[in-house]
């Protein structure tokens, strides 16, 4: 297949000065720095222990960001980046995941914001992007409603550390992959599986996420707060009305699940019989708790669904077609490249009430990157964002919210369950030696960003 290398047509400022273009990383898939008191998270173990990644990668030392991030602010300076969003590491603030504060953790979060703001690049936070404390996890994780106080003590020491330096907070960091992949299917930490699992995780992130909220109000005057979703635009696999069906359920499993009680509408059970069960966790008074005042939403949307029928498959009698079945182009991941996706979640998502704005706090692609000549030519990446890009100044044009555009990711760096092997990055790293090289992506981001 030809790729074409670049749209020349497409310029930042046909977006608006208020749209905020960023560039999104994470603590637990960068950082490394198991030092300083920090405590195991459930991906350390579900790594070191369980071995459970591909390749029996692990995140110990990651991107090495603990230690090197002067020089990836700097990447981000020089790329013209104005937005780098990261999430802070619960295990290497309350290291116990409850109780007692390690405070060279909180330093070295005031450090790596100083360090943004010193390069003129606004940070903005996401308080759980997975790394859930180890010993909470062993007392149920995301199972035990006791993660309602749990999270709450989290998000008050980090909004009230923070509450001076930060203005941008995300709750959550997609609810449906961690209690989905985590809790259903068990190949994301911490390994677990089946409904009995999934339902009360999944209801009580419902919870966190609007307790999160009011927690970074409480704490912070001004707060601009959103928190995160997964989401993929769904097709059904032929027109029979049982692919629809099928289609319309796991648009409501992966699109719906926890964007609309948060939204007051409370979970979408009728278009799911099976989350019927899920009312066996909820508390007298959790309708109220589950909503949420935010004043942004982040989408994080990569890729669409073809969804067929499945009669063998337990609860959802759906299944994705994957992308290389299907013979379509699609990354290292097996996602289909299918820019039209982003359009049509901005669609969707501007149409519920309640929603302010959307950001699209993620958004890339992995591809096989090779270095020659001390160059990374990713002609593909560079495609990829400029469709994807440009769908969301379509989605804007018809008049859809559509606020600010994060690429997903700065470096290359650890794809969970996937380890190393997936790069996601605007920068190659050598994960041997540590080395940063900036992809020809990350120079065409400059450029766009920047002329
Ligand atoms: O790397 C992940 C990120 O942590 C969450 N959203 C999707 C990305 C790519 O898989």
């Amino acid at each position: 297949m030809t790729i074409k290398k670049e749209r020349p047509d497409l310029k930042r400022a046909y977006f608006g000065e208020e749209f905020v273009w960023g560039v999104s990383s994470s603590a637990a898939q960068t950082e490394g720095g198991n030092e300083d008191g920090k405590g195991m998270s459930v991906w350390d173990h579900f790594a070191t222990k369980k071995r459970k990644i591909l390749n029996k990668h692990t995140p110990e030392i990651a991107c090495d960001f603990y230690h090197r991030y002067p020089e990836d602010v700097s990447i981000i300076k020089s790329l013209g980046i104005p937005n780098f969003r990261y999430s802070l590491s619960w295990p290497r603030i309350l290291p116990d995941g409850t109780g007692k504060i390690n405070k060279k953790g909180l330093d070295y979060y005031h450090r790596l914001f100083d360090e943004c703001r010193k390069n003129g690049i606004e940070p903005w936070i996401t308080l759980y992007h997975w790394d859930l404390p180890h010993a909470l996890q062993l007392k149920g994780g995301w199972k035990n409603r006791d993660i309602l106080k749990w999270f709450e003590e989290y998000v008050s020491v980090c909004s009230h550390a923070f509450k001076d330096s930060i203005k941008n907070w995300m709750i959550l960091n997609e609810p449906g992959v961690f209690t989905g992949a985590g809790y259903f299917l068990g190949v994301h930490a911490p390994g677990e599986r089946g409904l009995k699992n999934f339902l009360p995780a999944v209801h009580h992130a419902v919870l966190c996420q609007a307790i999160g909220a009011k927690t970074v109000r409480r704490e912070v005057k001004h707060a601009h707060v959103g928190t995160t979703f997964s989401c993929s635009h769904i097709t059904p696999h032929s027109n029979s009305i049982k692919d629809h069906a099928a289609a319309n359920r796991v648009d409501t499993i992966l699109n719906r699940l926890f964007i609309e009680p948060c939204l007051g509408m409370g979970y979408p059970i009728k278009d799911i019989p099976i989350l019927k069960k899920i009312e066996k966790y909820i508390h007298p008074g959790d309708d109220k708790l589950m909503k949420a005042e935010f004043d942004f939403i982040g989408i994080q949307c990569y890729t669409r669904e073809v969804v067929q029928h499945a009669f063998f498959m337990p609860h959802i009698k759906a299944r994705v077609v994957p992308a290389n079945r299907r013979k379509v182009y699609h990354t290292a991941m097996d996602w289909e490249v299918y820019p039209e996706a982003i359009y049509q979640m901005l669609k969707k998502y501007s149409s519920y009430p309640g929603v302010k704005k959307i950001i699209i706090t993620e958004n890339g692609a992995a591809f096989n990157d090779k270095i020659t000549h001390k160059k990374v030519d990713d002609h593909e990446r560079i495609k990829f964002l400029s469709d994807y890009i440009s769908q969301v100044y379509r989605a804007k044009a018809d008049g859809y919210k559509a606020d600010g555009y994060f690429v997903w990711a700065l470096t290359d760096n650890f794809e969970w369950a996937e380890g190393y092997y997936p790069r996601f990055g605007l920068v190659y790293v050598d994960f041997e030696t540590q080395k940063r090289i900036i992809k020809d992506s990350g120079y065409w981001y400059r450029n766009f960003l920047t002329r």
